[in-house]
């Protein structure tokens, strides 16, 4: 167990950031008796909850190891990725939930994943500066077929969809496309590329920002119409003419 420097401001409003997000979808979903919805909720509320808990581990210096890369000591946040290895499966079940997307497509989201976050951990935890970049583009080459695929199953899933779900799964795709592509630049460019481009204060500051909008401001986007989730799973036979 390490203790963080400057930088755990950003790890405590990270921590209160997840904490408050969790607080407004429990309080959102509370009311909610339609199995479907409260399917989106606690896909989100866990989310929400298992940062909590990663940022207030990262806070407190429980998710802080180090890691002797070419002589240099390391300050590897490695809660990051236990929180990952959860948090984004979960967000890409509920986009493939809300797209309709078939089982299939799920297990190969998830799949693709796992793997992307567990290869991104081994380029965290090796010692030699350049098998890290090789493991990191390893899990970024993952992170682009992945990318590539949500693509093309969601829109193959798109003609099961009414109107308004297709907008919402569009800019909900979208959202995760530009956000999950920062990762592995802020990754590269900061404490754990080894190139010492950006300090771990900035670094610590832009991997908050990216975790609170994707996963509070991705939560808040999905749940913010109920009469749009009530529409998933029941596109309207006019909806695709193509059809005759
Ligand atoms: C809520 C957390 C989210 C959405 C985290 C997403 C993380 C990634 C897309 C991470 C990707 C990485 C690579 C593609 C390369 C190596 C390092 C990682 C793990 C930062």
């Amino acid at each position: 167990m390490a203790t963080p420097g400057s930088e755990a401001i950003w790890l405590w409003i990270g921590t209160a950031g997840m904490f408050a997000g969790t607080l407004y979808f429990v309080a959102r979903g509370w009311g909610v008796t339609d199995p479907k919805q409260q399917l989106f909720y606690i896909l989100s509320i866990f989310i929400t909850t298992i940062a909590t808990v990663s940022y207030f581990m990262m806070a407190t210096g429980f998710g802080l190891t180090q890691v002797e890369v070419g002589g240099v000591m390391l300050d590897i946040y490695w809660a990051r990725y236990a929180d990952w290895m959860f948090t984004t499966p979960l967000l890409l079940l509920d986009l493939a939930l809300l797209a309709g997307a078939s089982r299939n497509t799920m297990y190969t989201l998830v799949g693709l994943d796992v793997l992307m976050i567990a290869t991104g951990a081994i380029a965290a935890f090796t010692a030699s500066a350049p098998i890290r970049i090789v493991w990191w583009g390893v899990s970024t080459a993952l992170l682009l077929f992945l990318l590539y695929f949500l693509v093309k199953a969601l829109n193959d899933a798109a003609d099961q969809q009414t109107e308004s779900v297709r907008s919402l799964t569009t800019t909900l795709r979208n959202m995760l496309i530009v956000l999950w592509l920062a990762y592995p630049v802020v990754w590269i460019l900061g404490t754990e590329g080894t190139l010492g481009i950006l300090p771990l204060y900035y670094e610590t500051a832009a991997f908050m920002v990216l975790d609170l909008v994707a996963k509070v401001g991705f939560g808040f986007v999905l749940l913010r119409s109920h009469s749009v989730l009530d529409q998933v799973g029941q596109a309207t036979p006019a909806a695709s003419p193509a059809d005759d």
